[in-house]
């Protein structure tokens, strides 16, 4: 009996055959020679993105590995690792498919992570891991008792010892597992290029790799020492979740089913700092900059994009509000933010930054309504963004001997929605949640909090004072019966 033919109307899954059939060329694929651990959407819309837009000859393709789910990897294996960056402006959207992602790969599947880490053309490894992801304590230094970080350790000298394979989970435990494939195939230097919002990405990783690698094995550690070279930089790039409305447009326009679609803004920033003994894509060619110091161009970014951004999901989402654009067209939170960024653009003294050109930007940028960033998604992981985004400028006008309201306003409206019983993910939730339980007075509430950020602002008893009174006054009266789930001891 014949097979029942699909109906003609049936759109095709993106692969390079349906690609070619589509554009009419062989579709040229480039070899691995980065690595990436976090293959999410941002990945896809920036270090990607930025490869292939600077690399005609086809000569970098990238092995890059999911992190807790492999379902980005399988997506994106079905149709050959291509995908399609849409580029939304305010008025039109721009489609380019990207070839460069060439091995899309379950981060769990370590053989092949050392696969990659023994080859010797491997020249780079990108990291966005979130800055959650890299699984730190309050002073920025690898937690090694932390259970994750504390059992890849057991696992990694297992493994060094010979016994079995190593079920190594975290971003930084995979990393040492490809550092040391690479130095038992004796396979030499490459470089590190952490790209998550943390200023000294690139040192804060290579100490971190170091006292991991020290754990294990001090042979490891001291070949790391010598050979890797870490590098920090800047990614800027707004990329939302994308959405099956997303996806439903874009197979309209290009008669092509593809799943692993990105949406991103037209701005794209990468500012790069290090050595690349190993080699790398002439990035420069897509407008990336290569700088000697980059602390500047970090604290304009973490503090002006990502602070306002983290003030927005705080304080925008108590105004009832579910979007950036939405957040910003709100004139209570546009007093806010222009406050913040008054206070940001005190601080920051370089030449070459172009505030005033930077603000303007950031205005238009978080205007399109066309890039629809939820709140919420922002909002994920709030302790740690905190600490990067918001800690650093209390502390600078608090050595100055002031007490900036934006960063007050952000931190009470936090604390008064953790008392309310906001649940965002986050992975200080327990400690949060045992700073809420034992806490009687809303001061020792408050100095709890700020201890799990920086265990310096507990000291500051004026700042205490401040916060404390500004959460009190956001507090609505309290509702007669405990909310459902766990029973609060104070808020
Ligand atoms: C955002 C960032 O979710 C967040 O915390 O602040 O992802 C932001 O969109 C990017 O850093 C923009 O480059």
């Amino acid at each position: 009996m014949p097979s029942p033919s699909r109906p003609t109307s049936e759109p095709l899954v993106l692969t390079s055959t349906t690609l070619g059939q589509v554009t009419g060329e062989v579709v040229a694929r480039p070899p691995v020679r980065l690595l990436h651990l976090g293959l999410g959407a941002f990945h896809r819309s920036h270090q990607l993105w930025h490869t292939a837009a600077s690399d005609p000859d086809n000569a970098w393709g990238y092995a890059s590995f999911t992190g807790r789910s492999s379902t980005a990897a399988d997506v994106l294996a079905a149709q050959e690792g291509l995908y399609t960056v849409l580029v939304r402006s305010s008025d039109e959207d721009d489609l380019v498919v990207i070839r460069h992602l060439v091995a899309p790969s379950d981060g769990a599947d370590l053989p092949l992570l050392r696969t990659y880490g023994r080859d010797p053309r491997v020249a780079v490894v990108t990291l966005t891991v979130t800055e959650a992801g890299y699984r730190l304590d309050s002073s920025g230094r690898v937690d090694l008792d932390d259970a994750a970080t504390a059992a890849d350790i057991a696992a990694l000298r297992a493994w060094r010892e010979g016994r079995g394979e190593p079920g190594v989970t975290t971003a930084l435990g995979r990393l040492v597992l490809a550092l040391e494939a690479r130095m038992t195939a004796g396979a030499g230097a490459l470089t590190v290029l952490p790209c998550d919002n943390m200023p000294a990405n690139g040192d804060v990783v290579a100490r971190a790799v170091a006292d991991i690698a020290g754990a294990v094995s001090d042979e490891l550690r001291q070949w790391i020492v010598d050979t890797v070279a870490f590098a920090s930089s800047v990614v800027d790039r707004i990329t939302p979740a994308t959405t099956p409305d997303d996806l439903a447009e874009l197979r309209d326009r290009t008669g092509l089913v593809d799943a692993g679609a990105v949406v991103t803004e037209p701005f794209s920033e990468w500012i790069i700092a290090g050595d690349f003994p190993a080699g790398r894509p002439l990035w420069e060619r897509s407008g990336v900059r290569f700088v000697d110091d980059i602390a500047p161009f970090e604290r304009r970014k973490l503090w002006m994009l990502n602070g306002a951004h983290t003030l927005l999901a705080v304080c925008g989402r108590r105004r009832g509000h579910t979007t950036v654009a939405e957040a910003v067209a709100d004139p209570v939170i546009t007093v806010q933010l222009d406050q913040w960024w008054d206070t940001v653009a005190e601080l920051l003294s370089a030449p070459d930054l172009h505030l005033p050109a930077y603000r303007a930007s950031l205005e238009d940028r978080f205007a399109n309504a066309r890039i629809v960033h939820l709140l919420d998604q922002i909002a994920a992981e709030t302790t740690s963004k905190l600490r990067f985004r918001v800690v650093p400028v209390l502390r600078a006008e608090r050595g100055r001997g002031r007490m900036p309201e934006g960063c007050v306003a952000v931190l009470a409206t936090w604390i008064a929605e953790l008392r309310h019983g906001r649940r965002d993910a986050d992975a200080f939730r327990p400690a949060i949640d045992a700073v809420l339980d034992r806490s009687r007075d809303t001061a020792t509430l408050v100095a709890g909090l700020l201890e799990l950020l920086d265990p310096r602002l507990r000291a500051d008893a004026d700042l205490i004072t401040a916060v404390a009174a500004a959460s009190d006054a956001l507090l609505s009266p309290l509702p007669s019966s405990e909310p459902e789930g766990r029973p609060r001891a104070h808020r």
